[in-house]
């Protein structure tokens, strides 16, 4: 299959999504946005997790500013709903995704990043939310998934003032999980990948899914619903597989 702006393979379990528009920093127009639907829909289950990278020298600049310009307010709330379904798609597909990210990753471009679950951060990127300079809002998802790692305060402080963070930055803050060269984030995403792809896909499938729900529950719902889960995951042959594994290979 081939998408617009986007380079797709599949290797062994792992499928490596690629956003191909470096000529335009990899700014995310509609067609991008329709790819990133389409590819991850397509994924069957063979693909185990997904390795999300940009080409060129920045991993994503945002919405496509020349795209976006004259649009109305109903036209902008369209395309803020479709942005949020998609990468909603993305983060709860159940697969593991692992991001590499590497120069500007502005405003979409955290956006989609942050739909990743895991994301390796390469020294020469930045992070930086301009949408106050160019007199617009966050609409694909930052006002929840940025929040949620910044806190609201700090992420309007950087709304306000469109401060750039460094990559140090971007680690120490949580943007981000690993902290790696330029030019190395490939080698360990796909390291991270494979990891999580030999787990097992309903654990993982839990994992994706469990802990962002309980986030929003009440600490005794949270706690009944991390049972039940548990409860579940726990009687699956698969993990009891597993457990006999360990145990016979490291107890018998
Ligand atoms: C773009 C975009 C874009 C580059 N939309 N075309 N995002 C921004 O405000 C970020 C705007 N971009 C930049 O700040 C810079 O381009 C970069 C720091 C990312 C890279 O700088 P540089 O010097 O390597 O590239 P450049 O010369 O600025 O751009 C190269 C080309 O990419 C140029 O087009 P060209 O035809 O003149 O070659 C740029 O116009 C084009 N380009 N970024 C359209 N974003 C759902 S709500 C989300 C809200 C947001 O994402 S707001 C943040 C928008």
């Amino acid at each position: 299959m081939t998408y617009p702006h986007l380079r797709v393979r599949v290797d062994d379990g792992i499928a490596y999504v690629e956003l191909d528009r470096a000529d335009k920093r990899n700014a995310l127009c509609n067609a991008a946005i329709d790819s990133l639907e389409a590819a991850f829909r397509d994924f069957d289950d063979s693909v185990r997790a997904v390795v999300l990278t940009g080409a060129g020298e920045h991993f994503c600049a945002g919405l496509d500013l020349a795209e976006n310009s004259t649009r109305d307010p109903l036209d902008v709330l369209r395309v803020s709903q479709r942005w949020h379904k998609v990468f909603h798609d993305m983060q709860f597909g159940g697969r593991p995704i692992v991001a590499v990210l590497q120069g500007a990753v502005i405003g979409g471009g955290l956006e989609l990043a942050l739909a990743a679950h895991v994301r390796v951060i390469e020294r020469n990127a930045f992070f930086q939310l301009p949408e106050g300079k160019r007199g617009i809002f966050v609409g694909g998802g930052a006002s929840v998934r940025v929040a949620r790692i910044l806190g609201p305060d700090r992420m309007t402080e950087m709304m306000l003032t469109g401060r750039r963070y460094d990559a140090v930055d971007g680690e120490r803050l949580g943007l981000g999980h690993y902290l790696v060269d330029a030019g190395a984030g490939l080698a360990l995403a796909t390291q991270l990948a494979r990891e999580t792809a030999a787990n097992s896909p309903l654990s993982n499938w839990a994992t994706i899914h469990a802990l962002s729900r309980i986030h929003d529950m009440s600490m005794a719902d949270g706690l009944f619903t991390e049972s039940v889960t548990s409860a579940l995951m726990l009687a699956t042959p698969e993990a009891r597989d597993r457990m006999e594994r360990f145990l016979g290979g490291t107890q018998r």
